[in-house]
Parts: C-alpha cells; structure tokens; sequence
C-alpha cells in the first residue's frame, strides 16, 4: 500500500526545462490543471500528499521522481545525469529526510529516479544518458536486500519511459523492451509501437492510473480487470514528462 506522495508545483518557468520533444511549448495554465488534477488523483487513492512549492531557477523541478528514491528501509538522494537538474536532488532532502534516513550518491556516479523501476525486491536500474554503472553500482551498495539489476535504456529518456508495473503481476512495456532477457520471463503486456508514451503509468493501491489517448493500450490494461483512472498529460509529454515523473510515492 502506498500512503505518501511528494509533489512539486511546477513553475512559471517550467517550458525553460530540458526537452527533445516537438510538441511545442506546455501552456503553462493548462500544465497546472492537468498537474492538480493529478494530485488530486492520488488523494483519491488514499495517498497524504507533501506539497512543495516550485523552485525557481530549475524548471524540470517537478519532475521530482528523479531527484531522490524512497525505500521502505531508507532513501537516496540522486545525482540527476543532467548537470542542470543536479541541484534538485538537493532541494528536496529535507521533505525526504521527515520519512526516511537519507544517503546520497556521489561522483561519478549518476543516476535519475526515472531510471529505477522496483519490482518486489528487485531493482531495475537502466543505463541511459542519464544514468550511469557507477550510479546503478552506488544504488546497490546502499541496498543489500535487494537485487539490483542494471538494463541499457534502448529508447527515450528513462528505462520507466518504456517499462512500469500495471498492478501487482504484470509489467506494461515497449515492444523493445520485451525481448530483453531481464523481462522476458516476467508477465507483461507489450504496448503498441505508436502508443509508446503510455508504457509509463501508475499502479497505485490497486488501481491503474494511464494517460489520455491510447485507446489501444487502454484495451490492454482492461484485461487486468482493475479500475482504471485516464489523466491528460499533454503538457507534461512536451517537456519529455509522464505519469511517474511527477511523484514520489512511498
Ligand atoms: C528532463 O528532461 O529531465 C525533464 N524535462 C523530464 C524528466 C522526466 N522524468 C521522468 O521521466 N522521471
């Protein structure tokens, strides 16, 4: 059961943040609805929600998934790949350190949250632009009861851009991703090549949480027989963000 959530406002500045998408500029109006309709979301299903306020100076602030890990045992601040988001991990060890004991990852590692997929007491790290071998080592010297397991990041930004857990069984991933060996044997649900982007949602509590507009992934999730909760994500997909992203959920 997840109980918590920490989330961060985006800013005024938040289409100064770091993206390859051309989907235009996010109308920054429009980003906070779809951002508190999201929160909201999560009260919903039972989550107590920390708000933190945006902060200025570093627009893909909340995206704050990346900047640390929550464990049950402990937390890690990251050390975010891109030199621009580095400072956030920072920010936010002090709403992180009220829940846990807090360690932190150093050079030369790096490492975003984005990266990190948990599935019971294994740890999927992917190897992107992001995230390094030095930072899926660090992460498994600070977890010696989990397995960690390092993954190359074939496509998009982050490993759970293409892979995340729809309920409590099954993996919802890209075609890609489905033939690596460190997936294949676990039951998964493969999304189709044009609905990519919905290969990230939230399994929260026993329901599923997947972005509007991929009608063909929805049919999919629908054989789990879960109740399913559809978000607009427009905004946050321009700025190379998903579902997953804009929490940390412990
Ligand atoms: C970035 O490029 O870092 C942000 N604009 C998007 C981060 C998305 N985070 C995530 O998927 N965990």
């Amino acid at each position: 059961m997840f109980t918590h959530a920490i989330v961060r406002t985006p800013g005024p500045d938040a289409a100064d943040g770091l993206t390859t998408a051309t989907l235009g500029q996010p109308d920054p109006t429009l980003l906070l609805r779809q951002h508190a309709a999201y929160v909201q979301t999560l009260e919903e299903l039972g989550l107590a929600i920390t708000h933190l306020p945006p902060l200025p100076g570093h627009p893909d602030a909340y995206f704050v998934e990346d900047a640390a890990l929550i464990f049950p045992e402990l937390a890690v601040l990251t050390r975010p790949g891109a030199p621009e988001r580095r400072l956030e991990a920072e920010a936010i060890a002090q709403p992180v350190a009220h829940f846990r004991t807090v360690h932190r990852l150093t050079d030369p590692a790096t490492l975003d949250g984005g990266d990190v997929l948990v599935v019971n007491q294994t740890v999927f790290v992917g190897i992107s632009e992001r995230t390094n071998a030095a930072g899926a080592a660090q992460l498994a010297s600070l977890l010696p009861g989990y397995t960690v397991v390092p993954v190359p990041v074939p496509a998009g930004l982050h490993l759970k851009s293409s892979v995340t857990l729809a309920g409590s069984t099954h993996l919802l991933l890209t075609g890609a991703l489905a033939q690596r060996p460190e997936f294949k044997a676990h039951p998964h649900l493969v999304v189709p090549d044009e609905e990519a982007y919905a290969a990230n949602i939230l399994s929260l509590n026993g329901t599923l949480v997947m972005p509007r507009g991929f009608p063909r992934t929805q049919a999919l999730l629908e054989r789990l027989a879960l109740p399913l909760r559809i978000l607009d994500q427009t905004e946050v997909q321009k700025m190379d963000g998903a579902l997953t992203c804009l929490s940390l959920r412990f």
